[in-house]
């Protein structure tokens, strides 16, 4: 039978009926599988192989699910209960790989959607990963470092009977940075009686990659820079729209300081700042302290910074610019602000956080002829550079910051390369959602055809 367009949607339709009802209740997993499905059932239609090893179900059942409790004291001697999962979805190119989220409206289902894009994001960089995710419904917010501490080790006392350098290496994501695994990785340590790299974005005095702290927020612009390059244009002078102010979101704001970019936006949970006149070293170095270090909250810019204004409950998609940098959350740039930003003129969009925008907006986006970079391609440095330090510590070896940043730039154009390869439409635009699905998928489905009924 041709494969028309009919042909593909009713094939889409029936595959999302059949996953919606096996799993009800996962509204961000459904979303996360209809856009990879989009792009990839045509490619299915056509290769029979594919269909007949029934690759699609199986990419989309996670390979298990582990679920536990977290009981935990607080510094008043009070007890909780908190839940923690680990999605481990697919270790066809290698093993488990992905992050660890902290936050207090955690499900499954969004873990699901996180684990399955992980998936994609780990082959896009070509290093031998599978994909996993993790985390825990626990609100590290106003907690001591004491309590975090407990939590962590609590959480390791179940958590490492399921992980190991060759199994499963998990990583920071949301509510998890360098404090969070420094106390997971000290309590691994002690329970396995080892040292090896079973988590990655360490400290650099044992085990950590130079780099990884940055590598997400720097990934994301060199990828915004491939797609700017391709089409003749480039970062330097452009208004730059930022959201959030977390670990992808301020080293995304460094990279294009850098690089001549004018960050006029930052947010956090509780609104964003404005900028008109771009933020500059000093006022980055201070939004980076009062976020690193004092884990404060972003209205302080705007009461440090005369000429920096807070605007609470809201996002900083209205504010016009050239680039847009959704790093903050999933669906926090609806179709809405997809409009906006193209009212505004917007140029491009790079996502470095993970499905930041809803599906409506993305069609929206593309419509509207923006260069548009999904997470599971913009954002894969992260994780690119997590696989460097896996090597550096299998190897006992430490890397100079130039030989990792220079193959993180390699990374991040190799990922943009295979989405043009796969993306590339016969006008010569390139549709890099399309390319990103495809081009991860392609790796692990001939990995599971090899296997055979695995
Ligand atoms: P952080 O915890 O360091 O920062 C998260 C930021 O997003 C904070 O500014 C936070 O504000 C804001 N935020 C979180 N939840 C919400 C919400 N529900 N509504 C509005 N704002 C929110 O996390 P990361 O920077 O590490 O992660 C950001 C995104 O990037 C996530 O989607 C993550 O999955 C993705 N990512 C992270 C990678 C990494 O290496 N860390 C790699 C690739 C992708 P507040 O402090 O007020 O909560
Ligand atoms: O979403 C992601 O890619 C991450 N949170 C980083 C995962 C990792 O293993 O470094």
């Amino acid at each position: 039978m041709e494969v028309t367009d009919q042909r593909v949607r009713q094939e889409v339709d029936k595959f999302m009926r059949g996953l919606v009802r096996r799993n009800p209740g996962e509204p961000e997993f459904h979303q996360a599988v209809l856009e990879v499905i989009e792009s990839l059932m045509p490619l299915a239609l056509e290769n029979p192989q594919y269909r007949e090893a029934r690759i699609l179900e199986r990419m989309t059942e996670p390979d298990r699910v582990i679920i536990f409790r977290v009981t935990w004291e607080d510094d008043a001697g009070r007890i909780h209960a908190d839940r923690a999962w680990r999605v481990q979805f697919n270790n066809a190119i290698g093993p488990y790989k992905g992050g660890l989220r902290f936050h207090h409206d955690l499900t499954l289902g969004v873990l699901k959607f996180l684990g399955f894009e992980q998936v994609f994001k780990n082959s896009l960089t070509g290093l031998p990963m599978g994909g996993a995710k993790g985390g825990s419904n626990f609100n590290p917010k106003g907690r001591s470092d004491r309590e975090v501490m407990r939590f962590c080790q609590s959480l390791m006392v179940e958590l490492h009977r399921h992980i190991g350098e060759d199994t499963d290496v998990p990583a920071g994501d949301i509510g998890v940075g360098g404090r969070e695994i420094s106390y997971m990785f000290g309590q691994y340590k002690r329970l396995a009686n080892r040292f090896v790299g079973t988590l990655t974005g360490k400290g650099l005095a044992f085990g950590g990659s130079l780099v990884r702290l940055e590598a997400t927020g720097y990934g994301t612009v060199y990828f915004m820079r491939e797609m700017l390059r391709r089409i003749g244009e480039d970062v330097d002078g452009k208004v730059c729209v930022v959201s959030g102010s977390g670990n992808v979101a301020l080293y995304a704001i460094e990279k294009l300081i850098e690089l001549g970019g004018k960050v006029v936006t930052a947010s956090d949970s509780e609104g964003f700042v404005h900028d008109p006149d771009g933020l500059d070293r000093d006022k980055f170095e201070f939004l980076r302290a009062l976020k690193e270090e004092r884990r404060g909250r972003i209205r302080e810019l705007a009461d440090a910074f005369s000429g920096v204004t807070f605007y609470p409950g809201a996002r900083p998609w209205g504010v016009a610019a050239d680039l847009a940098f959704p790093s903050a959350t999933q669906n926090e740039l609806g179709k809405d602000d997809a409009r906006a930003l193209i009212e505004n003129g917007v140029l491009a969009v790079a996502e470095g956080a993970n499905m930041p925008a809803t599906h409506e907006a993305v069609h929206k986006l593309k419509a509207a002829g923006v260069l548009f970079g999904p997470g599971k391609a913009a954002n894969a440095g992260g994780v690119a550079v997590s696989g460097l330090e896996q090597s550096q510590n299998a190897l006992r070896v430490s890397w100079p910051h130039e030989k990792v940043d220079q193959r993180l730039g390699e990374i991040m154009r190799e990922v943009h390369e295979k989405c043009v390869t796969y993306g590339e439409g016969p006008d010569g635009t390139v549709d890099y959602v399309r390319g990103a699905n495809r081009a991860g998928f392609v790796k692990v489905a001939e990995a599971m055809l090899a296997y055979g009924a695995v």
